[in-house]
């Protein structure tokens, strides 16, 4: 199996991170973004969005990273990174979708100076309130964890005041030290002598 990704940005880092975290026999390539690589046919025949990440297993071709998220998590139960009930699998669901819906095009809009810490704030405030009384966002590790965490371990993410969001603030602490999260961060290349 194969993910083809460009792992510092969020949507690649968060399944990056997860083949990482449980050890997934999962290779890694890295898109030649420099040579245009996505917009080649070869890539378009895989992707007719152009983006990544994309996992191949096989004949299967999958894009959208939760999608691919919750791919590897059934393909791969031992991770317990998905629940199997109704109702758990619901509540993952509905994190995942918060994270595409809501949480990344603020975090976009914030990033390009359209959006203020302001404007980010009730969203903050909604993780914070869920996080309360629990070490994850449903209870146990789940890919939920990864594809939020992508979003709220940004460097720029780094730098908002999460004063007011303690249980926001532990989450993200716990999430960055997992070594996956660790060795996927993006890393300024050392400056010039
Ligand atoms: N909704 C998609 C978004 C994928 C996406 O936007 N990928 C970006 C990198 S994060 C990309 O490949 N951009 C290249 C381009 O648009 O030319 C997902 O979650 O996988």
């Amino acid at each position: 199996m194969e993910l083809i990704a460009f792992t510092i940005t969020p949507n690649n880092r968060k399944v990056v991170a997860f083949i990482k975290h449980f050890n997934l026999p999962v290779d890694v390539r890295q898109v030649d973004f420099k040579r245009q690589e996505h917009k080649g046919p070869e890539f378009t025949a895989l992707n007719p969005m152009q983006k990544v990440p994309v996992l191949v297993d096989g004949d299967f071709v999958l894009w959208e990273s939760n999608a691919i998220l919750t791919y590897l998590a059934r393909k791969f139960p031992e991770t317990k990174a998905l629940p199997t009930d109704i109702q758990g699998r619901a509540d993952v669901d509905r994190w995942l979708h918060w994270q595409s819906a809501h949480l990344m095009p603020m975090m976009g809009g914030v990033k390009t100076g359209d959006k203020t810490e302001e404007d980010l704030a009730p969203l903050l405030r909604v993780l914070n309130g869920q996080l309360e009384g629990r070490d994850y966002i449903t209870g146990s590790l789940t890919v939920a964890d990864f594809a939020v965490a992508a979003y709220t371990l940004t460097s720029n993410a780094d730098k908002f005041d999460y004063t007011d969001f303690p249980n926001l603030a532990a989450w993200r602490k716990r999430m960055s030290s997992l070594p996956a999260f660790e060795e996927t961060a993006y890393k300024l290349p050392p400056a010039a002598a």
